[in-house]
């Protein structure tokens, strides 16, 4: 595209979103063009909050699936749209609905608390407790009730971080993000390596391999923090690439190393990475790809997010 293209594009974006009176959200994981042109640029918690305070009558989310299905939730009288609505997740598919519910009801006299991280779909919200972000997994948990056994779905290595955090014990769903754990040790040790001086922040859905490396674990958007904190000039950051574009704008004097996986310099998770301005462009004059839930399961999926909203405040 050229750049007399790009602003083109950007102009026209920016008029319909007058004339839709719509909102841009954007993920912290997003391509930077797309960052760029949002309202509000942030992780799941924070984009929640916003999608919950918003007036406007559209909600452009541009992430993935189960966020912009969130937003929808919250705001069922709001028109919700992604760009790209094959924008998945793997932790999302880790655990259908179906096999929630079928672990539940053969476990039922264990009366287990589902503590339920947001990457799942709404159908296994709808199953679940309460739900957690990795910005706030850890008060989350310490708040469940103490005579309950908890199930953490669907993130693995989240919930081990978070046993590990609070001390309390939790059965694990057996999924993972795809792309977090394709960073192994030696990928970051190796970057550890070229950069001796570097500090290494990194993303609770690494491998506790990967993490143990690590100088701070935590959300993304805590990583803004880190960042700007830290005296150390080179941040070796282990979490999806889009992450860099935000960080370098909150803390520009740093200098950000993306973290290596196994097989690649940095990490762009592929469902994220569908959104692109052409695609805003498109949803924002169609209105489409459309955001539809069943409205009984959408009440049902409110619960355990207003729960969650409440207990982060
Ligand atoms: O919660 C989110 O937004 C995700 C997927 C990552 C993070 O830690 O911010
Ligand atoms: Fe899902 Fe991982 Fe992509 Fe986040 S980075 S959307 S957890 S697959």
């Amino acid at each position: 595209m050229t750049t007399a293209a790009a602003t083109d594009l950007r102009t026209e974006i920016l008029e319909l979103k007058e004339k839709r009176n719509a909102v841009i959200l954007a993920h912290n994981y997003q391509i930077p063009e797309i960052q760029d042109i949002a309202d509000y640029v942030g992780d799941s918690l924070g984009l929640a909050f916003r999608a919950q305070e918003t007036d406007a009558d559209v909600i452009a989310f541009c992430g993935v699936h189960f966020m912009a299905e969130t937003a929808k939730i919250i705001n069922p009288e709001k028109t919700v749209i992604l760009p790209d609505a094959n924008a998945g997740c793997s932790l999302e598919e880790s655990c259908q609905p179906e096999d929630l519910a079928a672990f539940l009801e053969e476990n039922r006299e264990k009366n287990y608390y589902v503590v339920t991280y947001i990457n799942s779909s709404a159908a296994v919200k709808a199953l679940s407790d309460v739900i957690c972000t990795s910005g706030n997994a850890i008060r989350i948990v310490e708040e469940a009730p103490k005579d309950r056994p908890i199930l953490f779905a669907p993130d693995q290595n989240l919930g081990a971080w978070v046993t590990q955090q609070t001390g309390r014990e939790m059965e694990y769903w057996n999924g993972n993000c795809y792309l977090h754990v394709e960073f192994t040790r030696e990928s970051i040790q190796g970057i550890k390596d070229q950069y001796p001086d570097a500090v290494v922040v990194a993303h609770p859905e690494c491998t506790t391999a990967v993490r143990l490396l690590a100088d701070e674990v935590c959300s993304t958007e805590k990583m803004v923090d880190f960042c700007r904190d830290t005296p150390a000039k080179n941040i070796i950051v282990v979490t999806e690439a889009g992450m860099l574009h935000r960080l370098q704008k909150e803390a520009p004097e740093k200098n950000l190393i993306p973290g290596p996986t196994d097989h690649c310099a940095c990490a762009d998770c592929r469902f994220m990475k569908l959104n692109t301005l052409e695609k805003l462009h498109s949803a924002l004059e169609n209105l489409k790809p459309e955001v539809t839930l069943d409205p009984e399961m959408r009440e049902k999926a409110k619960a355990p997010i207003m729960r969650m909203l409440e207990l982060s405040k």
